[in-house]
This record gives C-alpha cells, sequence and structure tokens, in this order.
C-alpha cells in the first residue's frame, strides 16, 4: 500500500518542521506532499530545504493564497497521477497528531473514506473554549440533518481516501474553499455510496502560527450546506411527481 500523505501550508514556518518530523517517524512509509501557496514567511523555501534532505518529501508552489480546498484538489490530481493507493490530509499546524495516523490507516481497508474524528466516543478537542465546540459541533449537526448523513464530523480535516474514491469525483464541481469542501467531499463520497468509517482522534488546537480560519469559511460553508441540501430534497421531489406523472 503506498501512502501519501498532503500537507497544506499557508504561512507555517514554525509549525511545519515541528509537523514533519513527527509525522516522518510516527508513519515512515508515507510519501510527503507539502501544497504551499507562495506563503509570504518563507514556508516554501523552508520546505524545499527539507524536501533536498529527504527523497520522501515533496513539494509543491502554488502560486497564491486560494484557500486549503484548491491546494488539496492541486494535491490529489498530483497524487493520482502518480501510483498511490492512499491519500491522506493533514493540518500543518500540529492540531491532527502524526501518532494517531497509523489507527485511522488501519481502518482504510475496509472504508472508503477514513475520518479521524472529534465527535465520536472516545474523540476529543483540547484546548477550545467551549463557544468553539459548540460551533463545530452545531455545524456538523446542521450540516449531517441538511444532507441527510451519519457522520458526526463532517468538517473535519484529518482524512484518509483511497485513490478509487478520489478518482470517482470530479474535482472540477467542487466549488468550496473553507470547511465547505470537507463537508463538500463528505457529502459526494456518501452519495455514491461509498463506505465512510469514523476513527476517535485527539484534536489539539494549534500551539504555534496563525489561524487562517475566518467568519466568512464558516458562513460559506453554511450556505452551500443550505442549497445542497435543499437541491437533494428538490430532487427527490421531482424524481416522486415524475413517476406519478
Ligand atoms: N496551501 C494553503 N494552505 C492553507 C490555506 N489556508 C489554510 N491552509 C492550511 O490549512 C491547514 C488548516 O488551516 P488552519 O489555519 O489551521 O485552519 P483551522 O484549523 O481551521 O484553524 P486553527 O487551527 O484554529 O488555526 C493549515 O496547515 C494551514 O496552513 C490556503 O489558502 N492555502
Ligand atoms: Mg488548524
Amino acid at each position: 500500500m503506498r501512502v501519501v500523505t498532503i500537507i497544506p501550508t499557508y504561512n507555517e514556518l514554525e509549525a511545519l518542521p515541528v509537523t514533519l518530523g513527527r509525522l516522518r517517524a510516527a508513519v515512515p512509509e508515507s510519501d510527503v506532499l507539502i501544497a504551499d501557496d507562495n506563503s509570504p514567511d518563507g514556508t516554501g523555501e523552508l520546505a524545499d530545504r527539507l524536501a533536498a534532505e529527504d527523497p520522501q518529501i515533496h513539494v509543491m508552489h502554488r502560486k497564491g493564497k486560494e484557500g486549503l480546498g484548491a491546494a488539496y484538489i492541486a494535491g490529489f490530481r498530483w497524487a493520482l497521477e502518480r501510483d498511490y493507493d492512499v491519500v491522506v490530509e493533514l493540518d500543518a499546524d500540529g492540531s491532527h497528531r502524526p501518532e494517531d495516523l497509523p489507527r485511522l490507516l488501519a481502518e482504510v481497508d475496509r472504508a472508503d473514506l477514513v475520518i479521524g474524528s472529534r465527535w465520536v466516543p472516545g474523540g476529543s478537542v483540547v484546548n477550545w473554549p467551549l463557544h468553539r465546540k459548540l460551533i463545530s459541533r452545531a455545524g456538523s449537526l446542521y450540516s449531517r440533518t441538511m444532507l441527510g448523513l451519519s457522520v458526526r464530523d463532517i468538517t473535519a480535516g484529518f482524512r484518509a481516501f483511497r485513490r478509487e474514491t478520489l478518482e470517482a469525483i470530479d474535482f472540477d464541481q467542487i466549488e468550496s474553499v473553507g470547511y465547505g469542501f470537507q463537508v463538500d467531499m463528505t457529502f459526494r463520497v456518501a452519495r455514491m455510496g461509498r463506505r465512510i468509517v469514523e476513527v476517535p482522534i485527539t484534536f489539539v488546537e494549534r500551539e504555534l502560527g496563525v489561524s487562517k480560519m475566518s467568519g466568512n469559511i464558516v458562513v460559506e460553508a453554511m450556505l452551500n450546506v443550505t442549497k445542497w441540501g435543499l437541491s437533494a430534497r428538490a430532487g427527490r421531489l421531482a424524481e416522486r411527481f415524475g413517476r406519478r406523472g
């Protein structure tokens, strides 16, 4: 099983080397692709230096900041052009513990998508204020209800995809950039009837660097979820009336 872990970065100069060191120690068999959006702080150059010392580390330099979703899609295409069987998503900021990755990979034999989940029994969040926990849980609950999904942590960004799952997705149709991107991917995988398994993880709020999360990203995600939920319902209604008429 050939595994590549994609790490999207924007201004992660302090956090990236720590995360990378932990990842290489925890899952030495995984190759790494750093997808950097021309970070002004020099993360891209640091990534090049780390890659020069380690043949399993690769770097993709992108023009400028286009959001997490666009960076992941570029990384997915890169991975599919090479013969990887499993593609992992991992944040650079230490929130996703590389030490949890072997437990995700252990499930990928029996799942099309494995999600490292905060909101299943055994999962948890460290260093989040109550309001942030509530926003995340409420966002997942709203998305689950609107989209009719059983996944607990829909916005989670720590994931392992089987290659076949990614091959079945038309990336040109994906519109969202932030959390909406993760919801969008989950919804597409579920609608294809593929199997999603959640594995409990401990999510640790970043200690180094600055957050790129914004109110806009949350609003975008919720608006998109509402739109997708309503159009899926409209589609089902049209089908029902179509059958009758
Ligand atoms: N390439 C690229 N990476 C990004 C972009 N925005 C965020 N990232 C990376 O995506 C990962 C998650 O971003 P974060 O800023 O941690 O967002 P978050 O996890 O929602 O928020 P906090 O952890 O609270 O800071 C990190 O590795 C970021 O560097 C982007 O526009 N382009
Ligand atoms: Mg983060």
